[in-house]
């Protein structure tokens, strides 16, 4: 088992844990809080909702999630019934949403590895991903580890050899946020050496000219000039990903957290149509939905109220009615809490999210947050986010939550029942707090329980929750090449090369590489204060973002936050291994621990994410001294689609601690 799950009895028994719900007494921030009932609390809070619904608007008011967990869907149905257009999660913009577009633009559907069926893959090409330590949603660092060891040749697309590119035959230490050139350029390798799958493109692509036109200068001296890649090495992945398949493309969050995230996921998105390796046995294979959707209420939020939401107007598949997900832009709903423009956002309500420290730009998060009239925060312990809260609400950790997982869009046949074994103190599951306020307030689907929702999802199985929970899950025979029958899900039935829907929307149609704009070529004045290449968040294994650093058996096998440099880096900044290092942007300054690694690329700084420090209590809990969002930026440019601001490929310097 992982390290977080074995430290669950730890984290959910823990002194700290938040057990009964709080109610801020003194100034917000000052960090006094008295218990209250669950009724004193929601009572209280519905009636203040009420009021700014009547006041401003029911879009003064907005709701706030993490990356998605079990009440995901739940917030948005809360957000739609209430008639507020402004929620938001951190993953819209710049995690996963992005991909999952692209791939419903590409080829009509997202795809996922084939790893459980009879046909293992041959090639992984690991691009901005390390499964193997992030694992992401369908555990799948273990069918990867099963399939590099079982002979497949792993490719690694990463700054940094990580655990994954360290068990791969080929690291390719890319330039942080130059992706696209990368893509492009083996999309012109793959068209123009004749490596692509041509029967397949003839029969099922669409746009193959404009695209091997729009690839014609992206030579693979051009994408060793601007990604630091060796041309060598680009060749030979891009030939091995199509010639020795079945190939299997793991692409990760690093293509998302930058302002060009449409048009890299985009062009890696096409190496799978070229080379064919779509819906094929031991390829990327599209997911099947064996349950009903959960009833988020859509059809609930008025049309004006979507006219409303930050940031629709200008990011298209963000909040648009064609995107995927419609939410609300996160800097921009930020802003408008502390600026009031284009209107004031008067309340929060948070539901597993830790913005201070999850998202850019910490420091005007803070202001934010203190300019709200009402911030309501649900979580397992008092993080820096909930000590700023008027309400601080005790919610299920989750050994003690009923819920489906159901994963088509990573584990593509599968659903699992996960039932409730265990209750601490007073803590409630979050879908359980939202149906209450939704009663309070009068919402439609109010009604409505969640076991009535979980039975309803299961009817196209033919199961309710309790009967699946006994079997504890259910698999579907693997289906491939539905598209010789039935084409792919898209306007041509054929794959996009070159996209007529995003033309429609007034984007690019095919894929183009866009320097960063902080970089060492692109602002050489910043350059020459900030001479290195700043990426962070990349993932450890023992904590999940913010969460986790309370937990004794969590923290001491990682007690600091750590920032890796090469040592050529180090030695010309007078760095050594284990010293205390000030890493600064244009934007602020923190402490980080330097970890002196050849492992990754020379001049890049890769930079742990979510730190902040339990034990040091006071108003912040030292929120601000070693958080990577200290040093990101939160402005524009943006995406021109998606809004995604910028996490990785910026400018940095560091410089040794005195003392
Ligand atoms: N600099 C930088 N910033 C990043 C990233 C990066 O790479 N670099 N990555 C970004 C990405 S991809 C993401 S998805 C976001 C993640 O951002 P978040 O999801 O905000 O990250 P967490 O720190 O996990 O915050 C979640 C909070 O939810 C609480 N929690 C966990 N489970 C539950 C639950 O069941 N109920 C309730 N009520 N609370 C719960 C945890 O205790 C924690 O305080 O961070 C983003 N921020
Ligand atoms: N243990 C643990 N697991 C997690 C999480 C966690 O916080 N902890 N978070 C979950 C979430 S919400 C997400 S989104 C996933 C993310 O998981 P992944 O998609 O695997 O993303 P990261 O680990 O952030 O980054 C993957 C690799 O990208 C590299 N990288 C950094 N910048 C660039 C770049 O510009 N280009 C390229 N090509 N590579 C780059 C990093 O060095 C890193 O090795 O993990 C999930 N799983
Ligand atoms: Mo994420």
């Amino acid at each position: 088992m992982c390290v977080k799950g074995l430290s669950t009895p730890e984290a959910m028994y823990h002194p700290d844990r938040l057990r009964y719900p709080l109610k801020r007494v003194g100034e917000r921030g000052a960090g006094k809080f008295v218990r209250v009932s669950w009724d004193e609390a929601l009572a209280d809070i519905a009636a203040r909702l009420d009021t700014f619904r009547r006041e401003s608007g029911p879009e003064s008011v907005a709701l706030g999630q993490g990356t998605g967990r079990h009440h995901y869907f739940h917030v948005i149905r809360f957000a739609n019934t209430f008639g507020t257009p402004n929620w938001y999660e951190p993953g819209l913009a710049n995690c996963f949403i992005p991909r999952i577009t692209a791939c419903n633009l590409t080829y009509g559907g997202f795809v996922a590895g084939d790893y459980y069926g009879d046909v293992p893959p041959r090639t992984i090409l690991f691009w901005g991903h390390n499964p193997l330590v992030s694992g992401p949603d369908g555990e799948l660092a273990f069918p990867i580890k099963k399939a590099l060891a079982g002979g497949a040749y792993g490719i690694a697309v990463d700054p940094r050899r990580s655990e994954t590119a360290r068990r791969c035959g080929l690291w390719l230490p890319i330039r942080p946020g130059t992706d696209a050139a990368l893509a492009m350029a083996m999309i012109r390798a793959i068209i123009e050496e004749g490596w692509y799958d041509r029967e397949f493109v003839e029969a099922y692509g669409s746009g193959f000219e404009a695209l091997r036109e729009r690839v014609g200068e992206a030579t693979p001296e051009w994408a060793e000039e601007v990604t630091g890649v060796p041309a060598a090495s680009l060749l030979e992945a891009a030939r091995r990903y199509a010639l020795d398949k079945p190939s299997i493309l793991e692409w990760g969050v690093s293509l998302e957290q930058n302002p060009n995230s449409l048009q890299t996921v985009r062009a890696v998105a096409i190496l799978r149509g070229l080379t064919g390796n779509l819906d094929i046995p031991g390829g990327d294979v599209f997911g099947h939905d064996l349950v009903a959707a959960y009833p988020v209420m859509r059809q609930a939020l008025p049309p004006d109220a979507l006219a409303k939401r930050i940031g629709a107007d200008r990011f298209k598949l963000l909040g648009g009615f064609r995107a995927f997900m419609p939410a609300a832009h996160i800097p921009g709903l930020f802003g408008a809490m502390r600026t009031g423009e284009p209107y004031r956002v008067r309340a929060l309500l948070v539901f597993g999210n830790n913005p201070l420290a999850t998202v850019a730009n910490s420091l005007g998060v803070l202001r934010s947050l203190r300019a709200l009239d009402l911030l309501v925060v649900a979580d397992h312990f008092m993080t820096p986010t909930a000590a700023l809260a008027d309400y601080v609400l005790p919610s299920a950790y989750w050994p003690e939550i009923d819920q489906i997982i159901e994963l088509p869009l990573v584990a593509p046949r599968a659903v699992f029942a996960h039932r409730k074994l265990a209750h601490v103190g007073e803590c409630r599951q979050n879908e359980l707090i939202l149906s209450d306020l939704a009663r309070r307030l009068g919402l439609p689907g109010a009604d409505e329980t969640l076991p009535d929702i979980l039975d309803q999802r299961l009817k196209p199985i033919g199961l309710t929750f309790d009967e699946l929970a006994d079997r504890f899950m259910v698999m579907a025979e693997p289906v491939y090449r539905r598209f010789a029958e039935k084409g792919f899900r898209t306007p041509s039935r054929k794959v996009e090369l070159s996209c007529k829907a995003l033309a429609r929307l007034g984007y690019d149609p095919l894929p183009s590489f866009a320097e960063p704009p902080e970089s060492p070529v692109s602002a050489p004045e910043v350059a020459r204060e900030f001479p290195l290449v700043l990426t962070t968040g990349a993932r450890r294994l023992e904590f999940f973002h913010s969460d986790g650093r309370q937990v004794a058996g969590l923290r001491k096998r990682r007690p600091d936050p750590l920032a890796e440099l090469g040592p050529a880096t180090a030695a010309r900044f007078g760095i050594v291994d284990g010293d205390w290092m000030r890493v600064k942007s244009p934007r602020g300054a923190i402490r980080m621990r330097a970890k002196v690694t050849a492992d990754i690329r020379e001049g890049v700084v890769s930079v742990d994410h979510g730190w902040w420090f339990p034990e040091r209590g006071g108003f912040d809990f030292g929120a601000f001294e070693s958080n990577a969002n200290v040093l990101t930026n939160d402005g524009p440019p943006y995406d021109p689609a998606f809004g995604s601001y910028q996490l990785r490929g910026l400018l940095c310097a560091v410089e040794k601690e005195p003392g």
